[in-house]
């Protein structure tokens, strides 16, 4: 089986580049639930009822795990996940608050769902006690960077008004996964040094630790992996976004 990663769009696919850098020998399923997006705006019960119809469809597809390749499911959906699916090991996403720790200013970016959820605000509790933690929900910017990608004005002109008010951070933490794939726009709109945290890596790390855990990584390599991505709405913000993402454009399909 393959491995199943999902988003409510592109986002996901930053964990999906850094799993095939990791395991270039595994195949890749993703699913972009565009077409249902963004799920910041939605209600918990709307999150969930997307992402057990996309783990459904997954794991017909036959997949050996899934990825909740997206900040906002994680925090309303994944333990009803694995509630529903006591077989299926999945992976989630969550703020690397633990990361941050060492900061004196840390900024944390996500939707105002992952914001206000409870997983969230006891990480906070649990690390970022006795420091000011400057948060925003970016209202509009995973719609931007669905719309025109990295490097466009529309994405480089709202992190430039963003960090304006917020000249002092030291650490920045990505905490939705559409974030990683405008992170040169984002360091670009902060002033030199200060530490960006992207999770991607630690996310493939742990998929990594659970396939080998239960057995189920690939060491004999039969076929070269190929990478199938599906979504539900339009599919220009996936191809624009694979075209800059050569490692998943070689396995495509
Ligand atoms: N990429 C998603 C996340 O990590 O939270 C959220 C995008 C959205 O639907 N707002």
């Amino acid at each position: 089986g393959s491995i199943g990663v999902f988003d409510s769009g592109i986002g996901g696919l930053s964990v999906a580049n850094a799993i095939c850098g990791l395991l270039p020998r595994d195949s890749l399923l993703y699913v972009s639930d565009n077409h249902h997006a963004p799920y910041g705006a939605r209600t918990d019960r709307e999150v969930l009822a997307f992402s057990r119809q996309i783990t459904d469809f997954l794991l017909s597809a036959g997949v050996k795990l899934v990825v909740v390749a997206c900040n906002t499911a994680t925090s309303i959906a994944i333990d009803g996940l694995r509630e529903a699916y006591p077989d299926v090991p999945f992976v989630g996403l969550e703020p690397a608050v633990k990361p941050a720790a060492d900061g004196r200013h840390i900024g944390v970016m996500a939707t105002a769902v992952t914001l206000r959820s409870s997983r969230y605000q006891s990480l906070k509790e649990r690390y970022l006690t006795d420091r000011p933690v400057w948060e925003s929900p970016c209202t509009g910017l995973v719609e931007r960077i669905e719309a025109f990608g990295a490097g466009s004005p529309a994405v480089r002109d709202y992190l430039a008004e963003l960090f304006r008010e917020a000249d002092s951070l030291d650490t920045v933490v990505l905490g939705c996964t559409h974030y990683p794939l405008v992170i040169e726009d984002i360091r670009a709109a902060l002033p030199p040094g200060v530490n960006v945290i992207d999770p991607s890596g630690a996310a493939a790390r742990q998929v990594q630790r659970l396939l080998e855990k239960r057995g189920l990584l690939v060491s004999e390599p039969t076929d070269p992996a190929r990478y199938d991505f599906y979504c539900t709405g339009g599919s220009a913000p996936l191809q624009r976004t694979l075209h800059a993402l050569p490692a998943l454009n070689t396995g495509r399909r």
